[in-house]
């Protein structure tokens, strides 16, 4: 029977074909124009990047290979009982494209299990770092520390074969995605309760298993599920996104740009917005005393951060123009399973309240709110308070769409990206200045 790999295999060599043909029958045709704006303003909107894995259209929001959230969600296979998709179908479908069968998604599910194991070293190193180092820090170290085990590295320094690159770039890949929630779940667990580890168990999928490991029970197996699902992939523009892209281009491993695009995670711009959110609610429920603030009060904070200089986080968007659906799968979730919950009610009120005054302050092109803004809620609600470890989760979950990109880069043969800069005297020249 045919395996994930096989798929795999059979997907790309029907895609090379087009890639080759664009780039050697149409590649001089212009497909966007660069403005100075552009040029310094981060490459907003700059059409430079290829990625068949997701595509964020600014209203509608993120499609993963061609499906929305709620399409995805109900088209993939799901543990009995249970109302989000296994994890492992969905990394089947964001590598190749199509939904897999509930056996196919179970032959995953039996290939994570197989490669899940963590070398001791990694958890050494873990103990070995500061009590008061950041939970992404640590994630990241570890990913790097787990380098010497590429078999892309070692594929590279015994010869090299550009055809066949993608094959150590899956394996580095998948080893990494089985990995990353033990990893997840030891740094929670080291540093928030005492280092009482709890050991994977074998009857359980990789959603089932995190919730075991992180020990909080059912149906927050659901929560990790749809969490590290709606986080995998923004397209290819994103900071952790293109970090990892970027520095794959240099035929740096997995194990190197996974890492590196968590680095870029972890900026408050980016990933850690999630724990900046609940920081801020937290913040603002010790002044009110815990009591819900009226819209007026509401409205006199967010001011107040504003007028203080700093960001609301979780609202506002380099490319979406509308609510993100990441937000509102989260939403859907809480009006399900916690509606009443006072934190729930904050983060509604703060809908009620921030758009128009972000419209109204007039900076912001996008008011409305991102993903960031609601998923520390549903994590508070079942016990996880430490909010500095959201981001991890955001990580655990980003890592599928940025490896999934990374693999097809080796499988296309994307080259060493190296876009050109200029200086601000020749700016100034084209601008007639
Ligand atoms: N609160 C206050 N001001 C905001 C704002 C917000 N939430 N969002 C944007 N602005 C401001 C920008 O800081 C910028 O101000 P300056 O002109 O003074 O520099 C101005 O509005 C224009 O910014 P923009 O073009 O609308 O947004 P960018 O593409 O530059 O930045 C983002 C996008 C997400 C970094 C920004 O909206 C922001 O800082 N949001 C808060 C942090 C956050 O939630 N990040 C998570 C993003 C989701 C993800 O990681 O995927």
């Amino acid at each position: 029977m045919a395996t994930l790999k096989d798929k795999l295999r059979e997907k790309i060599e029907a895609h090379r074909p087009r890639t080759a043909r664009l780039l050697k029958e149409f590649g001089d045709v212009k497909v966007g124009e660069v403005t100075i704006e552009q040029c310094i303003g981060g490459m907003r909107g700059v059409k430079s990047l290829v990625t068949d894995i997701s595509y964020l259209d600014p209203f509608e929001g993120i499609r993963f290979r061609g499906k929305t959230i709620p399409e995805v969600m109900a088209a993939l296979p799901k543990p009995k009982g249970k109302d989000y998709p296994y994890v492992e179908g969905f990394w089947y479908y964001l590598l190749t494209g199509e939904v897999p069968t509930l056996q196919e998604t179970l032959d995953v599910v039996e290939e994570f299990k197989e490669r899940r194991k963590v070398p001791q070293y990694v958890f050494d190193i873990l103990k070995a770092m500061p009590k008061d180092t950041h939970p992404m820090t640590m994630f990241s170290a570890a990913v790097l520390s787990m380098q010497n085990e590429s078999k892309f590295a070692k594929f590279y320094n015994e010869g090299f074969n550009k055809m066949i690159a993608w094959e150590s770039m899956y394996e580095d890949s998948t080893d990494l995605i089985a990995r990353l929630p033990v990893v997840a779940a030891f740094i929670y667990r080291l540093k928030y309760k005492n280092g009482d580890i709890i050991a994977p168990d074998d009857n359980l999928d990789l959603g089932g298993n995190f919730a075991h490991m992180m020990g909080i029970p059912e149906p927050y197996d659901d929560v990790a599920r749809m969490y590290f699902i709606i986080h995998s992939d923004h397209e290819s523009g994103n900071v952790s996104a293109h970090t990892t892209h970027l520095v794959a281009s240099a035929l740096s491993d997995a194990y190197y740009s996974l890492s590196a695009g968590l680095d870029g995670l972890a900026g408050p711009l980016h990933g850690l917005a999630n724990q900046e959110v609940l920081s801020w609610i937290q913040d603002v429920m010790a002044k009110m005393d815990g009591k819900l603030p009226s819209e007026e009060e509401m409205k006199k904070f967010v001011w107040d951060t504003l007028n203080s200089g700093q960001v609301i986080p979780g609202y506002g968007h380099a490319v979406l123009r509308k609510t993100d659906p990441r937000y509102m799968s989260q939403r859907e979730f809480c009006l399900k399973h916690l509606p009443n919950d006072p934190i729930f009610a904050f983060v509604s009120r703060l809908y009620d309240v921030v758009p128009d005054i972000l419209r109204e302050q007039g900076k912001a092109k996008n008011p409305w709110p991102n993903v960031d803004a609601q998923s520390g809620v549903i994590q508070w609600y079942y016990g996880l308070r430490e909010y500095d470890f959201y981001t991890v989760l955001f990580g655990v979950g980003r890592a599928m769409g940025v490896l999934a990109n990374i693999t097809w880069d080796r499988a296309l043969g994307y080259p060493i990206e190296r876009p050109k800069s200029l200086t601000t005297d020749m700016l100034e020249k084209v601008a007639g200045i």
